[in-house]
């Protein structure tokens, strides 16, 4: 009976030292101590043994009992741990790894063109001067010359709100304004959002943005008009590029013209987006109207002055070679993340 024993004790430690996990270490204890285990089975057996010989296997089962139970504990441990240890391994995080890069936002090519300018003129020493997108009729269209059968001032072409109030259909308005409230010498410019009807294609919109500036003192000339103006397109456009001036009309301002750049993409030689001309029309520009500057309360015998106002999409498309106007209001990061 003992030599039995010593037998299932060899058994059931060789055994658990080999269970490779918990089901089945805990089979193992339903095998030799569960109900109808192997070691329970001696011990139940003990009631046909010799009475003599029952107190000593009694004590040898029992130790059995307990070396079993150790062994199994102490293999239970050693798989808890390996298990832990696996898991540990399986989650490990590489906290050397690089983290996930941040998107950065980007300026809006609008925004770019705008904050070029506005460095360039201020180091001229012009300043910034704003005003309302709700303008009157007055600032608007009478200040500026623009008489009332003027198509511009139709309902087609004017957003027009209520009590008589409009969109600005330029930024000239701002332009007023500030004739009216500064003295001379007056060097400022003005940017901003403007409105006129119109369908949405790839080269108009309803809502655009405009730049003006306007120059007034004593004895200013055209020349002045023409050297402020070639500064700006050959640094928006760079130092090799033409400039050309074209006789054209505004009431606004008396003599006007229009100035060209030479295509920076085809080197004035012509092509898609000169419309093989050569050259690109970019802004519109003259000497202040007298009447433009009496009405604002100018004295028109002391002072002279040139004002100009260019497009601001039509020169971030020419600058960033943009097709369509209308990828300027998508907001497709797609687009905004080439900036
Ligand atoms: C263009 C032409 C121009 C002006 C804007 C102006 C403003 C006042 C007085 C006189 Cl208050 N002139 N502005 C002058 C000439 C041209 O804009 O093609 N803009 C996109």
């Amino acid at each position: 009976m003992e030599r039995k024993l010593e037998a299932l004790q060899e058994e059931a430690l060789e055994k658990i030292a080999s269970a490779r996990d918990l089901a089945e270490l805990e089979q193992l204890q339903v095998e030799f101590l569960g109900k109808n285990g192997k070691v329970t089975g001696v011990l139940r057996g003990m009631g046909r043994l010799d009475p003599e010989e029952r107190p000593k296997v009694g004590k040898k089962a029992n130790q059995v009992k307990e070396i079993i139970e150790k062994e199994l504990e102490a293999r239970l441990q050693i798989l808890k741990a390996d298990q832990e240890k696996q898991r540990l391994q399986e989650e490990a995080i590489d906290i050397t790894l690089p983290g996930k890069p941040l998107q950065g936002g980007r300026i809006h090519p609008m925004q770019l063109i705008i904050e070029q300018l506005e460095d360039m003129f201020l180091r001229m020493g012009f300043s910034i001067e704003e005003g309302p997108d709700v303008e009157t009729d007055y600032y608007n269209f009478e200040a500026l010359n623009i008489p009332e059968n003027h198509p511009a001032r139709d309902m087609q072409d004017t957003f027009y709100v209520e009590g008589g109030l409009l969109l600005r259909t330029h930024t000239s308005p701002v332009q007023v304004r500030t004739m009216e409230k500064q003295t001379p010498p007056i060097r400022m410019i003005t940017s901003g959002k403007c409105y006129r009807v119109d369908e949405l294609d790839a080269t108009h919109s309803p809502v655009f943005h405009q730049l003006e500036g306007l120059v007034i003192d004593r004895g200013i000339t055209f020349s002045h008009l023409k050297g402020v103006l070639i500064a700006v397109t050959r640094e928006i456009f760079g130092a090799g590029r033409e400039v050309r001036f074209r006789p054209s009309y505004f009431p606004f301002t008396e003599p006007s013209a229009e100035v060209d750049v030479s295509c920076f993409k085809c080197q004035g030689q012509g092509c898609s987006l000169c419309s093989r001309t050569g050259w690109l029309e970019i802004l519109g520009a003259g000497m202040v109207n007298p009447r433009v500057l009496e009405m604002s309360g100018i004295d028109a015998e002391r002072f002279t002055g040139f004002a100009f106002g260019m497009g601001l999409d039509r020169m971030a498309m020419y600058k960033y070679e943009i097709e369509d106007i209308r990828h300027l209001w998508d907001n497709d990061l797609r687009f905004l993340k080439q900036f």
